[in-house]
């Protein structure tokens, strides 16, 4: 490190946060040391997940927001499949939907959920912008909206309403294959709802490119239903008052550029991320400067980022790698240092849960020699390197006591309440209150319209819908449509695969095509295909699902494998220009025979 940094300066290191520690005070500490080290290059795993939601959700509300699940009348499902992904989550929703809670699932694939919905809307991929705006003209044409809340908290409506009027039902049909019935059925429970609409928007809409302004247009319909922080609708939670552990404030490094700024200012604008997919280009480039460093905590993205073969070529040309692993991932098969981290079990950790706005501290009950917490590594290393002032704590219970004083509760408190410490009730309605500011955005209103485009940050006006490639640059030598990535129950991203127990599943890598294309193609199930893109190719075994489980045309891989990596084929270069976002989802494809 210390070589890099004589060499090439302190941001020529990249630090990389994956999934497998996730968003609580760990990724803080990786942030931490970054800002003391002097690199703006913290790099994680948000790059591609999560953002381009919480981004959408951002500009129109200028908050991420929580269903009210369980008090919700209208539940609808956007891209998401708890079922698999989070079935604690599920259960909410059915437990809802026991008290009488309709549910709507927008997916392309009839998901575990869709099985369960009152209306299952099956939807051409990353067309969905066009569904949502469609659904707004609708409830506008049909009075079904918050007139007093639309006048007095929300701007841009005049606009947004002008610009709505070009989605009309035969539109929308043609757009997204979804039939004038489904979509007059979708606008009338939400128009029994109002203002009780809980929308949930999952990874489905984010891996697409216009995934942002997709999003933006579903919150628009909270928008119009008034359900932003109604009882039963998107909640905006309150955060807890912990001790703050970046050093953002502290410590400005506007004069090192953060690799992918220039082209996509907002991620690290408002959230401080450097984009990882161009990291990899800057890796083999050296432009705009050297990357010469990255250390890996928690992540494969070997697996994980698109254009796998290209991630592989630069993280192994790279000076010094470091990966903090508990396996060996092929990641860490690419390092040259490979460091023993200690698992959730053996760490104690603050854990926020702002849907419920509660508070816990993990359990640590395992300890394995040699195996270093998050916080022992990032401590350890700075003393070492000599920015040991930043890290004063001598261990994690000592940082747990500082993070938590502010807030007036005690860890022991906290001990006490293993299902999580509710630190603020929920109040609905907040914004009533707030005369200021009722809501967090730039203008303190709900936001049909961005209006702040000075800084540079590539949000159109309008939550503009444009079609997806694959439908307005149709290219016969690719004649499919990719959706990759949809969770299964076993497995977790790119882990697990090593556990003899979950392999007794039976779980392969498969590719989920539609009975008349494999017709089409003379395949049967288990059947070997190369599936072919711009960015390469994979050998796979078919799957031959049911007729109305996929779309004709659409297949879909679940990401993780390494001997059928479909990141192989995903683009790292086209992106969503808001977020920059990877099309991981929309890719166009072929298939062949093998
Ligand atoms: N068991 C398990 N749980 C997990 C994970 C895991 O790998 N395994 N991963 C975790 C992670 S990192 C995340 S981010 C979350 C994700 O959690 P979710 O957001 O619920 O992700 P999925 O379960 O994949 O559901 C996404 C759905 O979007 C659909 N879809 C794809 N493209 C489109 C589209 O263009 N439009 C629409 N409307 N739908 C589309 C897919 O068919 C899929 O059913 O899950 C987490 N939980
Ligand atoms: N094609 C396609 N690709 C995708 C997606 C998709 O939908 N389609 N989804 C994307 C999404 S949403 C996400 S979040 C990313 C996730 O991508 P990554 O961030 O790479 O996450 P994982 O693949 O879960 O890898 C986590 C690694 O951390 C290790 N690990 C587990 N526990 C710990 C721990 O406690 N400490 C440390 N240091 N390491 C640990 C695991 O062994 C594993 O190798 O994948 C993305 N990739
Ligand atoms: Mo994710």
């Amino acid at each position: 490190m210390i070589k890099i940094k004589e060499k090439y300066g302190t941001r020529s290191l990249g630090v990389w946060k994956g999934e497998a520690i996730g968003t609580a005070q760990q990724e803080q500490i990786v942030r931490r040391f970054c800002s003391a080290w002097g690199t703006p290059n913290y790099f994680s795993n948000d790059s591609e997940c999560f953002l381009g939601r919480w981004m959408g959700y951002s500009l129109v509300c200028g908050n991420w927001t929580s269903v009210d699940f369980l008090n919700s009348k209208c539940i609808i499902l956007w891209g998401s499949n708890p079922s698999y992904s989070h079935p604690n989550t599920a259960a909410l929703i059915m437990k809802a939907k026991k008290h009488g809670a309709k549910l709507i699932v927008i997916d392309s694939r009839l998901s575990q959920i869709a099985k369960q919905a009152d209306i299952f809307v099956q939807i051409k991929p990353g067309t969905d912008g066009a569904l949502a705006l469609g659904i707004c003209r609708e409830l506008i044409k049909n009075k079904l909206f918050d007139y007093k809340f639309i006048e007095s908290y929300t701007i841009g409506f005049n606009d947004f309403k002008n610009y709505v009027e070009g989605f009309n039902p035969q539109f929308v049909k043609k757009e997204t294959g979804v039939n004038i019935g489904v979509i007059k059925k979708i606008v009338k429970f939400i128009g029994n709802s109002i203002p009780s609409v809980g929308i949930y928007v999952g990874v489905g809409l984010e891996h697409h490119e216009n995934g942002v302004n997709n999003i933006r247009a579903v919150a628009c319909i909270n928008g119009l239903t008034g359900s932003f922080d109604a009882k039963g609708g998107n909640l905006i939670p309150e955060p807890i008052n912990m001790s703050k552990l970046t050093l953002y404030d502290e410590i400005h490094l506007e004069n090192l550029e953060p690799i992918g700024f220039d082209k996509f200012p907002m991620l690290y604008n408002l959230r401080k991320e450097a984009h990882t997919m161009t990291a990899m280009d800057t890796i083999l480039t050296e432009k705009p400067y050297p990357l010469k460093g990255m250390i890996i905590t928690a992540a494969n993205p070997v697996i994980t980022n698109p254009n796998s073969l290209k991630v592989r070529k630069a993280l192994k040309s790279l000076e010094l790698l470091v990966v903090r692993e508990l396996f060996m991932s092929e990641t860490a098969e690419l390092a040259d240092y490979i460091l023993p981290a200690a698992s959730f079990l053996e760490r104690s950790e603050l854990h926020c849960h702002t849907s419920i706005q509660a508070v816990n501290l993990t359990k640590k009950v395992a300890s394995i020699d040699n195996c270093q917490s998050e916080y022992e590594f990032w401590h350890d290393i700075a003393h070492r390197i000599g920015i040991g002032k930043y890290f004063p704590w001598n261990n994690e219970k000592e940082l747990n006591e500082w993070l938590i004083k502010p807030t007036g509760i005690s860890l022991q408190e906290i001990e006490g309440h293993s299902e999580g410490l509710v630190y603020k009730p929920i109040v609905y309605s907040k914004w009533i209150e707030k005369n200021d500011k009722p809501f967090n955005t730039i203008s303190g209103k709900i936001e049909f319209i961005y209006k702040h485009q000075k800084d540079q940050s590539y949000v159109n006006e309008l939550p503009e819908y444009k079609s997806p490639s694959y439908i307005t640059k149709f290219n016969k030598k690719y004649p499919f449509v990719l959706i990759s990535g949809a969770r299964k129950l076993v497995y977790y991203n790119s882990r697990n695969r090593n556990l003899k127990l979950l392999n007794k599943t039976g779980q392969k890598p498969e590719i989920e095509i539609h009975p008349l294309d494999a017709k089409k193609l003379g395949v049967k199930n288990k059947d070997m295909v190369k599936v072919i893109s711009a960015v390469g190719d994979i050998n796979i075994a078919v799957k031959i699902v049911e007729k109305g489980e996929i779309m004709r045309g659409v297949v879909q891989v679940t990401h993780g494998w390494k001997n059928a990596n479909i990141n192989q084929i995903t683009h790292d270069n086209i992106n969503d220009p808001i977020s920059g976002f990877p099309l991981m989802k929309s890719v166009q494809v072929n298939i062949v025979k093998l």
